[in-house]
């Protein structure tokens, strides 16, 4: 099992669809982030804790390696902090 790997799609439609995103712990995961309108202020993905900030094209996706090495709660948020999502990893 030690080869699988996560992998997650979140669509971003003036929120997080998800907006929350379950990733099991040492399984090496991506999350994929895809802008699908301009509804909102959703245009800059953030997570603070994983040192990821990037601007989503609209229709263009934008994959992010998450380390799962260690279990918590990572949230993810918009560029203006308004919007959010969160990956736990356990
Ligand atoms: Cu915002």
């Amino acid at each position: 099992m030690t080869d699988k790997k996560q992998s997650i799609m979140v669509i971003v439609d003036g929120g997080y669809h998800p907006d929350a995103v379950e990733l099991i712990k040492g399984i090496p995961a991506e999350i994929t982030f895809k802008r699908i309108s301009e509804k909102g202020c959703v245009d800059t993905i953030v997570l603070p804790e994983l040192g990821i900030k990037r601007f989503l094209p609209i229709n263009e996706q934008q994959t992010f390696s998450i380390n799962t090495d260690k279990a918590g709660e990572y949230q993810f948020h918009c560029g203006m902090d308004m919007a959010y999502g969160k990956v736990v990893i356990k």
